[in-house]
């Protein structure tokens, strides 16, 4: 028998199994998770699962995981499956548990705290800060009593979260599985944030430089309605440039913004994190960036691969798609 932890390596994925490991501890189980992008996780474990196995997977959505959730179930294993993010049908399987909520206002760790009846609720406040839902940590904090100052388990909601941005984990300052067992050791986040452990440091550190790349971006394009900008190819580049692009469209609502991540001289072409304005009706994001091969969601989406060739077109698209 064999247990496996998937989950998402950014904040909510991190503090849900924080919550669930440390009331039902499962030492000996397979880690598996990646950069917040990478969410297909069950295609990873899929050859390997037997009858008798326990699967965990945490804040990576079904729908991306359907092939690989379907051969799981086959064998028999048994599938407790938490997440927030839309699906498409939920299989009928006897063996397959589902805790599923995909309203505007929640998150798996608060789904976790419910389903734990509060018990660890400190690391649930922390993650729904990760996943930029600060109304909601503040009412799971009152619901359940968490008297610790909220600013501090924001800031580590923040890092944590801030920690699994990148194209691959080289990106990354740690595995999201090496920085979700040095959290283990604590019993609630204060104990860590006042243990000041390296890791928070560095996390800090990071995320402070990372925003001066931010802030030298290059400008590509330049209207009233839009910013295309540019940041050089570089680790760095990678973590923030989805982060630099929520606090642009945060800042100025009425504007859609790309911000364009070179991937360097092997790859060529550019990474791109797009978002339509928040305060007025334009062209959905997913549906601009399905056009050049990306997707995501109406008011943020990506493209993978956004080719040199393709620059002019890109330009004009995104001039005509989000002009008032
Ligand atoms: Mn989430």
């Amino acid at each position: 028998m064999a247990d496996y932890d998937l989950f998402n390596g950014d904040a909510d994925g991190i503090f849900s199994l924080l919550q669930l490991r440390q009331v039902e501890p499962r030492p000996e189980a397979v880690r598996v998770t990646g950069v917040k992008r990478d969410t297909q996780l069950f295609k990873q474990i899929a050859d390997h699962v037997g009858a008798e196995d326990r699967i965990t997977a945490l804040d990576i959505g079904m729908a991306r995981n359907s092939a690989g959730l379907g051969t799981v179930l086959k064998t028999g294993a048994q599938v407790f499956f938490c997440d927030h993010h839309a699906t498409g049908d939920i299989p009928e399987n006897e063996n397959l548990t589902v805790l599923m909520d995909a309203s505007a206002e929640t998150c798996t760790a608060y789904l976790i705290d419910q389903h734990l009846n509060g018990a660890k609720s400190a690391w649930a406040v922390c993650g729904a800060y990760g996943d930029n839902f600060q109304a909601l940590a503040a009412r799971i904090a009152a619901e359940r009593g968490v008297t610790f100052p909220l600013g501090q388990l924001r800031e580590l909601g923040e890092l944590v979260n801030y920690n699994a941005y990148g194209l691959t984990i080289e990106d990354l300052h740690f595995h999201p599985s090496d920085l979700y067992e040095r959290l283990l050791a604590y019993p609630h986040p204060m104990a860590f944030i006042e243990d000041a452990p390296d890791a928070l440091n560095t996390l800090r550190q990071g995320h402070r430089s990372d925003w001066d790349i931010a802030e030298s971006a290059r400008e590509v394009h330049i209207t009233n309605d839009g910013q295309i900008l540019s940041l050089p190819a570089s680790p760095a580049s990678n973590r923030v440039a989805g982060l630099f692009a929520n606090a642009l469209v945060d800042e100025e609502p009425e504007k859609a913004f790309a911000v364009l991540t070179h991937l360097g001289p092997n790859t060529g072409g550019y990474r791109v994190s797009l978002r339509a304005p928040l305060a007025r009706k334009t062209r959905q994001a997913n549906h601009f960036a399905a056009d050049f091969g990306g997707g995501g969601r109406a008011e943020a989406a990506g493209i993978d691969l956004l080719r040199e060739d393709d620059m002019t077109r890109f330009v004009d698209a995104f001039t005509a798609a989000f002009s008032s």
